[in-house]
């Protein structure tokens, strides 16, 4: 059965024949020769995340429906790289999937950040109707357009970014006037953050934590899941919600690498990535009630901000109306026909 199944995912001729030969010679059983199809996915959140922990239940399906012709194998923790390598990588097809922030992929496809635009998505609702409705089949167009990268259905949870810090708590858009804080290589969110009046410095996130330890930076923002599973309560002494942005990952791949495998093992990884990202999603928000009282356990002084003071700043420094013009009116009227009016 096992060897059955693996059959039906071997599209390549060669392949194909070689294995009905070393069959026929009773050279191997169907569990102990290596996989015909070794796909490689890099991202840079921690194992323990939902990310990865769904990442590998996907991998573990893979195998099992291929009978051992496909694996998938995880790479957490930026083991291959910062963002900016791993982008690299997938551009060029050595490694075959990359969960990639939008507000990362916007230093490479500008109209793949629009979903990043500050205090736009007010809850999940929002982020979902958009991002699996029209405004995501715009951005996965947009994507498509680029040389070698295309990104799957389904994008993926990080969550709504908020501000942790080691010298004050933010309260109004006045406390972060001058402050040194950390955001990944992306032009929202420095154009964010400087609208502000910030200093912010970008880092890939695997200097995030080491950064914050020697004080490089005062500060960083990030969804509180991540907060806790990269233990940056350990650096960190105030979390502010100020929840300026959602972001996500769209699980990009490498278009040629992804074309030469059989139809039916594309199928099936298509249908196993996409199911881990919905799954993901739930996990995360099942998660969200409780991190905050883990956090507070582990000592961070945890405070609320008034959003809209932070939006008339942003308003009043041009930020939504050069956004506006970046993106162009279509797009942002995608965006506003979910959210509102964000002039
Ligand atoms: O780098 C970050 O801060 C992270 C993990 O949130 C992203 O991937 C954008």
């Amino acid at each position: 059965m096992t060897e059955m199944t693996r059959r039906r995912f071997l599209g390549n001729a060669t392949l194909a024949s070689a294995a009905l030969a070393a069959g026929a010679a009773g050279l191997y059983s169907g569990t102990s020769r290596a996989a015909d199809f070794n796909l490689k996915f890099a991202n840079n959140l921690p194992m323990t995340h939902p990310m990865n922990v769904r990442a590998r239940e996907a991998a573990k399906r893979i195998k099992e429906a291929s009978g051992g012709a496909v694996t998938l194998q995880v790479f957490p923790s930026s083991q291959l790289g910062g963002d900016t390598d791993m982008i690299a990588q997938a551009r060029s097809g050595a490694i075959d999937f990359y969960a990639g922030p939008p507000v990362i992929l916007g230093t490479l496809i500008s109209a793949a950040q629009i979903s990043a635009v500050g205090f736009a998505f007010k809850d999940y609702d929002q982020v979902w109707a958009a991002m699996d409705g029209e405004l995501g089949a715009h951005i996965r167009q947009e994507i498509a357009k680029s040389e070698n990268l295309f990104a799957f259905e389904k994008i993926w949870d990080n969550g709504f970014r908020v501000t942790t810090t080691s010298t004050r708590p933010i309260a109004s858009p006045a406390d972060l006037a001058g402050m040194k804080l950390r955001v990944p290589p992306s032009p929202m969110l420095m154009s964010m953050f400087r609208s502000f009046e910030a200093a912010p410095v970008s880092l890939n996130f695997a200097e995030v934590y080491s950064s914050l330890q020697t004080r490089i930076v005062e500060g960083q923002e990030n969804p509180l899941s991540l907060i806790n599973s990269a233990k940056l309560y350990e650096v960190q002494k105030y979390c502010s919600l100020t929840n300026h942005m959602w972001d996500g990952f769209w699980i990009l791949g490498n278009k040629a690498r992804f074309a030469r495998l059989p139809a039916d093992v594309q199928a099936l990884v298509s249908k196993h990535i996409n199911e881990a990202g919905v799954n993901m999603r739930a996990d995360l928000r099942a998660m969200q009630d409780s991190v905050i009282a883990q956090l507070d356990g582990k000592g961070l002084a945890i405070s609320n901000v008034e959003p809209d003071a932070f939006r008339s700043k942003l308003r009043e420094a041009g930020y939504y109306a050069k956004w506006r013009e970046n993106f162009g009116q279509h797009a942002w009227q995608l965006l506003e026909g979910t959210v509102g009016s964000l002039a």
